[in-house]
C-alpha cells in the first residue's frame, strides 16, 4: 500500500465538475481517495494564451505500482474526453502523479517526484495543505522553494468531496 499525491487541473468547460468527475473515475479504478486540498483558481503557466485553471491536489492510497497509478490517471483523462494537442495547451482535465511514496522514478513518461512541482504554485500551494513537508525533486526541502516565483493562485472552492 502506497500513499501518493495527484495534481488535478482543468481550464475548459465546467472546470469544477471535471475535477469532481475525475475523483469519481479514479475511485472506480480502485484508487482510494483519502483527502483533497481546497480548489484554487490559477493563472496558466506556459503555452499559448488560455483560460485560467482550477487546480487541486488529492492524497490517494493504492495497492498497485506507480505505473498502475499513471495508467489510471491517463484512463481518467481519456474518459473525460481530453484530447492531446499542444503540449502546454488548454485541457478539460489533467491528472498528474506528483509523488509516489518514497519512490524516485525517472522514465521518459513517468517522473516522480514530478520534476517541476517545486516551481508551480498551482501544485505546491494545494499540496502544502495536505503535506507540510512534501517530497520534492532533487531532494529539495520546502525551505528551498522560491515563493515569489510560484505564480498567482486564489482560493476558489472548498476541498473536493472524498
Ligand atoms: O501541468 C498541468 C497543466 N497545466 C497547468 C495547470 O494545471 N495550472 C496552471 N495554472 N497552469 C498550467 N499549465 C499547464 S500545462
Amino acid at each position: 500500500m502506497t500513499i501518493a499525491y495527484l495534481g488535478l487541473g482543468s481550464n475548459l468547460g465546467d472546470r469544477l465538475e471535471h475535477l469532481r468527475r475525475a475523483l469519481e473515475l479514479l475511485r472506480g479504478r480502485g484508487v482510494r481517495v483519502l483527502r483533497s486540498s481546497r480548489v484554487y483558481e490559477t493563472e496558466p503557466v506556459g503555452g499559448p494564451a488560455q483560460p485560467d485553471y482550477l487546480n487541486a491536489v488529492v492524497e490517494v492510497e493504492t495497492d498497485g505500482t506507480a505505473r498502475d497509478l499513471l495508467r489510471a490517471c491517463l484512463a481518467v483523462e481519456e474518459a473525460l474526453g481530453r484530447v492531446r494537442t499542444e503540449r502546454w495547451g488548454p485541457r478539460i482535465i489533467d491528472v498528474d502523479v506528483l509523488t509516489f511514496g518514497e519512490e524516485t522514478i525517472d522514465d521518459p513518461d513517468l517522473q516522480v517526484p514530478h520534476p517541476r512541482m517545486h516551481e508551480r504554485g498551482f501544485v505546491l500551494i494545494p499540496l502544502l495543505e495536505l503535506d507540510p513537508d512534501p517530497r520534492l525533486p532533487g531532494g529539495r526541502g520546502v525551505g528551498d522553494v522560491r515563493l515569489e516565483a510560484l505564480g498567482r493562485v486564489r482560493l476558489h472552492a472548498p476541498p473536493l468531496a472524498t
